[in-house]
């Protein structure tokens, strides 16, 4: 009979820096489950790199836990955009005019390349020092990276160490009470080495995920108050039902949509504002509102944080179908900050792709946003650009929607990301790609591999770089404090798009 577990020692595996919710939110529910024991939470990511190996051993040897269990959330980071340098260095590399800034993007590439391969390696590096330091310990790693790359991480682990897929709720309850009844998705490596796969559905019932315990939480998590000042992640629900063809979101969390109780939820947005001061809020559900169900579930939200008088600025993934008069009116009314979504000006896209909604409808919405007092919250347009079946008609169209945007919000309101679609691993674009030759059958999405990881990317020629280009010369024309660079962006592009020889080469093409 293995012997209850007493000590778990969670290690959030370093990123850019950002709230650690996946692992707070397990934590604090095998503390509601099984008050008894000790926990504790190391975040790597508060940690300097050259200290990070010494934090690790100092806790493990003095926690001397039964469990050690790792949180890692993204691994394969390349979605570059215009709030990051690695879009200049793809976009100059591919299509810069000038051999000498290729030659440097190539460079700047090579190091990018670099801390990618490495932060992984000194993941496991890390994964290796705890079964050292603690042979008998049980192992257990979760997170969204582990949700996408599972088996990747089954392969390379140590022995003895569970890697949870999907939610870890059910998974970790099961591995506290000394995983004889295993729960949840998971690979098992034990200390032969073998692996088992145990496949299973998200099922987690969210209405058991009650208000977090922000006491509890500041307790055994010395880290907790440097996060106050910035963007907290609050879960609302888990789950997608939509198909869009870029997307693994439905995948990580399931297709079936699962609520939290409203009451609970904004019993946490309080908490975190009243008590410990939190200003801002990221509703981290793959969608906030999205399907009929959902948005009335946020409506109740919304209503409970109005009726609880918080005082917070508030986002998170819209879709904005079923969006009407009275919850435009409370979002705004309860500190909604921006409105973030996917978006292209052209139905044929959205079909395309599969998004889902109509692009009059979304249009519609948009304007009760403006009705229902629309001040200064961003608009911001995260477009896939030249996905698969974009011709200058379609890009066209999608300026002439933001041009509509622009009109209705003012212009400073509205802000276009240079976005292009990730191709990801399972994802119906994927398999699209593989079957029309653009990816090798057996690629490897984990590759280091620059050319593929470029391929990755989806911004084929010839509009790939006729935007590149538009990209590049509004970086040169234009300060960014002074304009931001996706309007620019989208402006030289209208101009070359107007080129009459533009449509000639490309129905000639
Ligand atoms: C919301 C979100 C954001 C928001 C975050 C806002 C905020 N302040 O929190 C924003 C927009 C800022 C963002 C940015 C980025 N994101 Co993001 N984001 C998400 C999203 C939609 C939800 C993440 C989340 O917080 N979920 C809610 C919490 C409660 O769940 P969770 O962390 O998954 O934890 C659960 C499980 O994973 C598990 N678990 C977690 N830890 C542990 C530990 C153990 C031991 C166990 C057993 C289980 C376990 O249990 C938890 C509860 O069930 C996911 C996609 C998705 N649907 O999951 C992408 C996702 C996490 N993001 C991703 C990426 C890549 C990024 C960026 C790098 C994008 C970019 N190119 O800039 C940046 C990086 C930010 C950073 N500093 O690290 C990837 C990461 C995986 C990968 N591909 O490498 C994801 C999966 C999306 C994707 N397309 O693949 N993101
Ligand atoms: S893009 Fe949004 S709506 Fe579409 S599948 Fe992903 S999470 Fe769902």
């Amino acid at each position: 009979m293995p012997s209850p577990v007493q000590s778990v020692l969670y290690v959030r595996l370093p990123v850019w820096k950002i709230y650690p919710g996946g692992v707070i939110y397990v934590a604090d529910f095998i503390h509601k489950e099984r008050p008894a024991i000790r926990q504790e939470i190391l975040d790597l990511a508060l940690v300097p790199l050259r200290q990070r190996q010494a934090a690790l051993r100092t806790r493990i040897q003095d926690m001397k836990p039964d469990v050690v269990a790792f949180s890692w959330r993204n691994m394969q980071t390349f979605g570059p955009h215009p709030e990051n340098d690695a879009l200049d260095v793809v976009m100059n590399f591919d299509h810069s005019p000038h051999p000498l800034r290729r030659l440097k993007a190539a460079w700047n590439a090579i190091g990018i390349i670099w801390d990618y391969a490495a932060a992984r390696l000194r993941n496991f590096a890390y994964l290796r020092l705890a079964r050292r330091l603690a042979p008998n310990a049980r192992l257990v790693v979760g997170g969204t990276a582990v949700s996408i790359f599972g088996r990747y991480v089954a392969a390379k682990c140590p022995a003895n160490t569970v890697v949870v897929v999907g939610e870890g709720e059910e998974a970790m309850l099961s591995i506290v009470d000394g995983f004889t009844a295993p729960a949840g998705h998971y690979y098992y490596k034990d200390h032969t080495g073998a692996i088992d796969h145990h496949p299973a559905d998200e099922n987690f019932d969210l209405r058991r995920l009650t208000a977090v315990d922000f006491t509890y939480i500041d307790r055994i998590f010395p880290g907790f108050r440097d996060y106050l000042g910035e963007t907290i992640g609050v879960h609302t629900k888990r789950g997608c039902p939509f198909q869009c063809h870029f997307c693994l979101y439905n995948k990580i969390e399931g297709a079936h949509q699962r609520f939290r109780a409203p009451a609970e939820v904004a019993k946490e947005v309080e908490s975190l504002n009243k008590e410990w001061g939190v200003k801002s809020i990221w509703f981290t559900d793959a969608q906030f509102c999205s399907t009929l169900r959902s948005t009335h579930h946020v409506e109740a939200i919304l209503d409970e944080m109005l009726a609880r008088k918080t005082s917070v600025r508030w986002t998170g993934y819209l879709r904005l179908n079923h969006l009407t008069a009275d919850i435009a009116r409370k979002m705004l009314a309860s500190g909604l900050g921006s409105v973030d979504l996917s978006f292209t000006g052209s139905q044929d896209i959205v079909d395309s792709l599969t998004l889902g909604y109509d692009l009059d409808q979304q249009m519609e919405a948009f304007k009760l946003f403006k009705e229902a007092g629309h001040s200064d919250q961003k608009i911001k347009l995260y477009m896939p650009l030249n996905a698969p079946g974009e011709t200058p008609a379609t890009l066209l169209a999608t300026i002439d929607r933001i041009k509509e945007l622009y009109r209705m919000f003012g212009r400073d309101n509205v802000m276009p990301f240079i976005f292009f679609i990730g191709v990801q691993p399972n994802t119906p674009i994927e398999k699209r790609l593989l079957s029309e030759g653009y990816l090798k059958q057996g690629y490897d999405p984990l590759t280091l591999n620059p050319f593929t990881i470029k391929k990755l990317l989806y911004n084929p020629k010839p509009l790939g770089r006729l935007i590149a280009r538009a990209y590049l010369e509004a970086l040169e024309r234009h300060d960014p404090y002074s304009e931001y660079i996706g309007r620019a962006t989208m402006e030289i592009l209208e101009q070359r798009l107007r080129q009459p020889t533009v449509h000639l080469a490309w129905t000639t093409a």
